[in-house]
């Protein structure tokens, strides 16, 4: 990998993936983005891994798509190229993402973000779609994540200005789950993911799905998907565990099956 770093050190159920293009701020080239997603492909078959963590570095997670690698492409050239596609892949990933944002999250970097399942953000974080300052508008789901996060006035103020949202604003707005200081922001997305690894991934997985069926659906529809998974999950050795455990007054380990 060229501009990812993977590594599993918190634990290993916790894998974490670190952009890795620190002096363009980790600007999304294709490779990158192609990277992340064929580990997110590898780490979403790993069993031993149940959450993972998305990081850029102190300064940046990532101020956007690489503008010098689109300035001169055609509508064409961004048909036949279809990043939308690796974008896609990466929505789909089945175990639970939180991003840990420090400093700017700008555009692509923004829209990464939000495509991820929680924001850890650090007191320096800055978030923001200012594809408007260069012509053009948010194309990675920026309108449509960044209106249902923080709703249409913010939206429109910020995407129709390109201002910059703080973590404070951030938070304010629901768009990030917590703000710490800035030498604590991965530390704090390590300990989320390390509540939630040690809840059935088989429940998680199943929660996640039924959570995101949410944004494509009307009520009854919504309602009648998370009943379904709901009773799949009577089919699974850790509903048996966890309900067992509580009743015989222990921890339950679950197992994933
Ligand atoms: N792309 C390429 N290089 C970037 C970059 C970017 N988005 N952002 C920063 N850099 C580079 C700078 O060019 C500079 O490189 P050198 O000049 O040193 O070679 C280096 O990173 C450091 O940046 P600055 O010198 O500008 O640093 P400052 O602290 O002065 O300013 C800044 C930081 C974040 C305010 C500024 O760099 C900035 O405004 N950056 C651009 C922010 C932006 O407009 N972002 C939105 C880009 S459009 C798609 C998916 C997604 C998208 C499109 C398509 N498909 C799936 C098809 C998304 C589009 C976008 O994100």
């Amino acid at each position: 990998m060229e501009f990812i770093k993977v590594t599993e050190q918190y634990q290993p159920a916790i894998a974490l993936i670190q952009l890795n293009r620190p002096k363009e701020l980790n600007a999304l080239n294709k490779q990158l983005m192609e990277e992340v997603r064929d580990t997110l492909q590898l780490l979403d078959k790993n069993e031993a891994v149940r959450v993972i963590i998305i990081t850029g570095d102190e300064r940046a997670f990532a101020a956007g798509a690489d503008i010098k690698q689109m300035a001169d492409k055609s509508a064409i050239d961004m048909l036949l190229i279809d990043q939308f596609s690796t974008w896609d892949q990466i929505r789909k990933t089945k175990k639970p993402i939180i991003a840990a944002v420090s400093g700017f999250a700008l555009g692509g970097g923004c829209e990464f973000a939000m495509t991820c399942d929680m924001i850890i953000a650090s007191e320096t974080a800055k978030f923001g779609q200012p594809e408007i300052k260069i012509g053009t508008i948010p194309g990675a789901g920026g309108t449509q994540r960044l209106t249902k996060a923080v709703g249409k006035a913010k939206a429109m103020e910020l995407i129709l200005t390109g201002r910059f949202l703080s973590a404070e604003e951030a938070h304010f707005y629901g768009l990030v789950n917590k703000v710490v200081p800035v030498e604590m922001y991965l530390h704090e997305a390590v300990e989320l993911a390390k509540e939630i690894a040690q809840m059935s991934p088989v429940a998680v997985q199943l929660a996640k799905e039924a959570i995101n069926r949410s944004f494509e659906t009307q009520l009854d529809e919504g309602l009648a998907f998370e009943r379904k998974n709901f009773y799949l999950t009577f089919a699974s050795a850790d509903q048996k565990e966890g309900m067992n455990a509580f009743v015989e007054k222990r921890k339950p380990s679950f197992t994933g099956r």
